[in-house]
């Protein structure tokens, strides 16, 4: 009887190298599309906020004749103010014109997708609660509604630019930010200071004056390099919160 051959299972160190090394680049490929499609969902999903703020901030304006304030920026998540809107009650002006989303105000969520508070900034006259001051027009006429902050003819003060330095841009009376991924200008919850390391466009969004910038992202090797740019802005153009105004008979 001729004995059966004994097959040999055993691999060679080489063998088992390269299946490592296959194995490594597979679950490599897989986590960095993994981490690619968590931060497209962050992105998604804090646009869609966005979207929701700027509704939400049309319909304060259609129930109160004004925009709301921005929410002091320094005020941690645990202080009674927080969230909400902050103006004089002798006045009704503003106490921040630079600051954050009223979100308990408002009732939408305190934090983008990235943890991070919205910076809001509102024109002026469209926030405060006199119809005595409704912008720098001289053919202006004050709203019919002593209720109503601003007139037909009202315009904002907000620019949205498409580089910094640059002329022109859109017209809009609030704007709000989600600063990014790199979160460079933005509050967190404990509030606080913005965070620092703010360079280009995006120290534009985050500098307390009437311009911002909005255009695509720019994703540079280094998160922190001035030409990075990964802010997501919306804003509240006047022209559809006047229309919006007029629809609802608010203003004339
Ligand atoms: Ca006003
Ligand atoms: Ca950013």
């Amino acid at each position: 009887m001729i004995p059966r051959m004994k097959k040999d299972l055993g691999f060679t160190l080489v063998e088992i190298s390269i299946v490592l090394i296959i194995a490594g680049l597979m679950l490599s490929g897989m986590l960095g599309a993994y981490l690619s499609q968590i931060e497209a969902n962050r992105i998604r999903e804090t646009r869609q906020a966005l979207h929701e703020v700027r509704d939400a901030l049309i319909g304060f304006a259609l129930s109160n004749g004004h925009l709301p304030c921005p929410a002091n920026p320094a005020l941690a998540n645990t202080a009674t103010l927080a969230g909400q809107e902050e103006r004089s009650g002798v006045t009704g002006n503003c106490t921040y014109i630079d600051g954050v989303l009223p979100w308990a105000t408002l009732g939408v969520k305190e934090l983008d997708a990235w943890g991070k508070r919205y910076s809001y900034r509102v024109t002026s006259y469209f926030a405060d609660t006199s119809n005595a001051t409704i912008g720098p027009s001289a053919t202006c006429i004050p709203a019919a509604d002593p209720a109503v902050s601003f007139a037909i003819c009202s315009v904002g003060d907000i620019t949205i630019l498409p580089q910094a330095g640059t002329l022109g841009g859109i017209p809009a009376v609030a704007v709000i930010v989600s600063h990014g991924k790199n979160l460079r200008g933005a509050y967190g919850p404990s509030g606080g200071t913005r965070l620092g390391n703010l360079a280009g466009d995006e120290l534009e969004n985050a500098n307390n004056d009437t311009s911002f910038v909005d255009h695509p992202f720019v994703h540079d090797a280094d998160p922190l390099a001035e030409n990075y740019f990964d802010d997501l802005v919306d804003w509240v153009s006047p022209s559809i919160l006047i229309g919006k105004m007029a629809a609802a008979s608010r203003l004339p």
